[in-house]
């Protein structure tokens, strides 16, 4: 061998050893949050995780490749992107540096980490993204439709009218003249679209593209539907539905507003272009136009809240045949939609994301039949029956039955939640799904059945954005096992394209108040980082001119006295905050940051620059006040002091936020006013002598006008001492005895809550803050009312609206409900998971994104043994346990790869722990921190660690 080969031989055998000498991997890699997404993002931002066997390991850097071909994804050869080896800890939010990219890009990308001795580990697996139209002159299809409001007649309904006309189907037929090797659908609808190739659904999308305010932008979606397409004729047919767009909105109809539906437009609308490349090079794009034929078909009835009906004999046969003659099918309109603004949907679509089965079936009067699915959730069921034709199924959706067993329907409002089938009298029976509506539910009611139906006849299919799910907790104690369950049922019945407040009755609107006090709990138990990075930019699409966020996003102002609310509006500032917490999310800061600093504007204006606000500040409102400590139970904490609070915790937010953005001189101001409303609010609402909140009671008069006014207004409430303490509005001192005032409270108060959806969120958090984490514990596990064991002893599998939505076997107490509002699919109460986490599993953030962590569990004296909780973070899986066993703690936490936590170990003195049963302090290569109050604390990095100490 010459010597020149062998050096070559010789390097080249060096540098394949360099490419993995550390174990460290990248894996899970995600581009703009998603696997493989499709993104319309030009500088869409990566993120990986990384794996490695061993303890204490993190990367120091990192080498990005992006390629516009598979082959090319190779060092030296990466056309689009090569980072370079660049230094730093970074696996999270990298921002892409390559060259510019253009429509329908397809991107492959890998990276390779070096570890803490600087050792580079193998490349990740390669993983892609592809952009989709980026110019409107992309665009060559026209909006199609077909509007048949005008012969729709009006359909009687609980002494009002509903307008459901019938849903348009479209047709083309196209010829491919040469094999495909790539095809892709780009999509949107004004209302909702199904788009069908030869009869077949593409892709497995429900209510897309979503609800946005259609008149600032409309999502579209991209399928690749290379597989369903060979050379030869293809049916490419639609069918739309009213949706969000011109169908019916919230609780318009209730409240008799005077526009109740189509509050975009009229007509739905389709725009699709199939873009087709041949494996010879050429393409063709086959786009919604005049050429396509629309007609009626099936579905005589579509819509979100009140449901379908479908006439399956009315559906043309053989429509997704090519040989169909569609001669006499009128051409599609072409819709005038103006100018909208098209981009890609950015989150995880609306999909079905589990199958239940009915776990039974009470026979009633007259051939009516209730399904029991055994969970309350929102979605469709699917009905398999067999009968003549022209027989009709009527299906009706509950959340519970009345004592006497009759589907409880009230508190659905105006929402007709039903489905109605009409068979064609297939003799091998006929199944069907709706398409465009949803319901919540877990009784069905069906009549005209055919026979007597049995379990198989009926399929419940969950629907919801397919967030995926990245929190686990459980525990010894099964009331908060189940308790755990129903908040996760309620977020997966709730967050469906928006986060709503509720997914039954007439309404399911992004209510804001709910959405800023559930945002933390969401962020744990799913990952929520795209389904919040598009619903937040529904909030900033509906932020008043005025500088205040609505109530609702989007669709503000359906009536037009929502306007604002204190607790409500300041989600504004409190999700992207929230964001930024969990995914070390900055562009979400920057891209809304101009949004933030008009509302902080509003509020110094509101506030006149005296930096609280006065009783009666909002008195201008309706309800007045706003809705302050909504559903809250005896005397009302003042909306104003809450407002107050609010103003201030949301001051110190942007302050966090402006550090995080590099405005450092913003984030002086937001601090500095932050501090000023707080003193502000302690001269105004604080007992300097006593440490009580208090208000000026008379202010609010005899209460009209005001949310459960009549009830008399207190600043010495739970909710008021709750958020001071838990929203960092008192110092130490007054902190101390605001705790000692909170928990008098709850002790005269028979050791119950009182609070509503702004005090709920906060009262564990302000005891465990304040040393009465003993009552917190009490607090979670009480069963009486008002509580959330209460719920579980009453059947609930989610979370109700209310503290006594239900009373199980007291047909009185039921009769005297408030059944016009009693959702039991709310998630706000839910929003206590946020403690159950952060102080039973201890597992907390520190710098944002979980880069650092503690985990400081609060073990209770009794009733609770065990505690397990897990979540996968943006930068690795997390986990913490603890169990007592004969006066023993036995602790196992782990530690993603590149991040650091700081574990609190109860234990009876320093010496008295172990890990992996060598004492703590023999252990030579762990940074042992101090024993301060019955804890010892130690830092570690990666791994999983087992402790055992001892505890009284
Ligand atoms: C009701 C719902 C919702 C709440 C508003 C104020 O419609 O309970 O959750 O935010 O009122």
């Amino acid at each position: 061998m010459k010597i020149s080969t062998f050096l070559v031989l010789f390097s080249l055998m060096l540098s394949s050893k360099a490419m993995a000498i550390s174990d460290l991997t990248p894996e899970y890699l995600r581009c703009e949050y998603l696997e493989n997404p499709f993104i319309d993002e030009r500088e869409p931002r990566l993120s990986w995780i990384l794996a490695s066997e061993e303890r204490d390991q993190h990367q120091t850097a990192y080498r990005i490749l992006v390629a516009s071909k598979m082959e090319l994804l190779e060092p030296g050869k990466a056309d689009l992107w090569d980072s370079n080896k660049i230094s730093g800890d970074q696996t999270t939010q990298v921002i892409y540096k390559g060259k510019a990219l253009t429509s329908r890009q397809k991107c492959y990308w890998k990276v390779q980490s070096w570890d803490k001795k600087d050792q580079p580990g193998e490349w990740s697996e390669a993983s892609t993204w592809e952009m989709g139209l980026l110019m409107s002159s992309d665009w060559k299809s026209k909006w199609i439709g077909k509007d048949f409001s005008s012969n729709t007649l009006p359909i009687p309904y609980k002494n009002k009218e509903l307008l459901l006309p019938p849903s348009p189907i479209l047709r083309n037929k196209i010829n491919l003249t040469n094999k495909v090797s790539k095809a892709r659908l780009y999509i949107t609808s004004l209302g909702l679209y199904e788009y069908l190739i030869n009869g077949k659904k593409v892709g497995q999308d429900f209510l897309a593209p979503g609800w946005t305010d259609y008149n600032k932008r409309v999502y579209y979606n991209v399928y690749d539907v290379t597989d369903r397409l060979d050379q030869g004729e293809h049916v490419l047919q639609a069918i739309l539905s009213p949706g969000w767009y011109s169908g019916y909105i919230g609780y318009a109809l209730l409240i008799g507003n005077p526009i109740v539906r189509a509050f975009y437009g009229d007509t739905p609308a389709l725009r699709a272009q199939l873009e087709v490349t041949y494996s010879n090079g050429e393409t063709a794009t086959f786009s919604s136009n005049e050429e396509w034929k629309a007609t009626s078909g099936g579905l005589v009835e579509s819509d979100i809240l009140h449901g379908e009906t479908f006439d399956a004999r009315k559906v043309p046969e053989d429509w997704s045949k090519t040989n169909f003659n569609d001669n006499n099918w009128d051409n599609a309109e072409i819709i005038n939609a103006g100018k909208r603004n098209l981009e890609l949907y950015p989150a995880q679509p609306v999909q079905v994301t589990e199958v239940i089965k009915p776990i039974e079936i009470h026979e009633r009067e007259n051939g009516k039949f209730i399904f029991n699915m055994g969970q309350n959730f929102a979605g469709l069921v699917k009905l398999k029956v067999k009968g003549k034709a022209g027989d009709k199924v009527v299906l009706r959706f509950g959340e519970m039955l009345h004592p006497d067993g009759r589907l409880m329907d009230e508190n659905l409002r105006m929402a007709r939640a039903t489905d109605t089938y009409i068979l064609k009298g297939d003799p091998n029976g006929e199944e069907w799904t709706p398409s465009f509506t949803y319901h919540g539910f877990q009784y069905v009611e069906v009549t005209g059945f055919p026979g007597k139906p049995t379990k198989e006849n009926i399929t419940g299919l969950v629907l919801g954005s397919n967030t995926p799910r990245v929190g686990h907790f459980e525990t010894d104690h099964p009331m908060v096992n189940q308790l755990y369950k129903n908040i996760v049922w309620t977020q997966r019945a709730n967050f469906v394209d928006i986060p709503t407040d509720c997914p039954q009755r007439d309404e399911r609107m992004g209510w804001t108040g709910d959405a800023q006090t559930y945002a933390g709990t969401a962020a744990i138990n799913m990952d929520v980082s795209a389904f919040f990075t598009k619903w937040i930019q529904d909030l900033n699409d509906a932020q008043w001119d005025y500088g205040a966020y609505p109530d609702y996003a989007p669709a503000p102002g359906v009536r037009s006295s929502d306007t604002y609310a204190p607790g409500w509006m300041e989600a504004g500032v409190i999700n992207p905050y929230e964001q930024f917490r969990a995914y070390g999310d900055t562009r979400i800061i920057k891209k809304g940051w101009e949004n933030m600093e008009r509302f902080m504007a509003f509020h110094d204006k509101k506030s006149k620059g005296a930096f609280f606000y006065p009783e009666g500040s909002f008195a201008d409102l309706s309800p007045k006040g706003g809705y302050g400590d909504w559903l809250s139970i005896g005397k009302k904490t003042p909306p104003d002091m809450l407002a107050t609070m609010y103003y201030g915790y949301v001051a110190q937010l942007m302050s966090e936020m402006a550090t995080a953005i590099g405005k450092s001189e913003r984030a002086i101001h937001y601090q500095n006013l932050s501090k000023k409303i707080k003193s502000a609010f302690a001269d105004h609402y604080m007992d300097k002598a006593t440490g009580r909140l208090t208000t000026n009671a008379s202010a609010y008069g005899d209460g009209k006008g005001y949310v459960d006014g009549q009830m008399g207004f207190s600043g010495n409430t739970q909710t008021a001492y709750a958020n001071a303490i838990a929203l960092d509005f008192l110092n130490e001192e007054q902190k101390k005895i605001a705790g000692e005032h909170l928990a008098e409270l709850i002790l005269e108060n028979d050791g119950k809550l009182a609070t509503g959806f702004l005090g709920a969120k906060q009262l564990l958090p302000a005891l465990s803050a304040t040393g009465h984490s003993d009552l917190a514990y009490q607090l979670l596990l009480n069963e009486e009312y008002p509580s959330w064991g209460f719920e579980i002893k009453n059947g609930a599998t989610t979370i109700w609206e209310r503290w006594d939505s239900y009373v199980k076997d007291d047909p009185e107490k039921m009769a005297s409900l408030n059944n016009g509002m009693n959702s039991f699919s709310h998630y706000a109460f839910g929003s206590v998971f946020e403690w159950m986490f952060h102080n039973m599993a201890g597992i907390r953030s520190d710098e944002a994104g979980y880069k650092t962590f503690i985990i400081a569990p609060e073990i209770p004296k009794k009733a609770i043994n065990y505690v397990a909780a897990s979540h996968e973070s943006i930068h690795g899986k997390i986990t913490s346990s603890w169990k007592k066993e004969n006066g023993k703690l036995i602790m196992d936490v782990s530690i993603p790869v590149n991040t650091q936590a700081t574990i609190f170990i109860p234990a009876k003195n320093e010496l008295d722990v172990t890990l992996d049963n060598k004492r703590l302090d023999q252990h030579k290569d762990i940074q042992l921190g101090h024993f301060y109050n019955g804890k010892q604390t130690v830092k570690l990095g990666s791994g999983t660690y087992h402790f055992v100490s001892s505890i009284d």
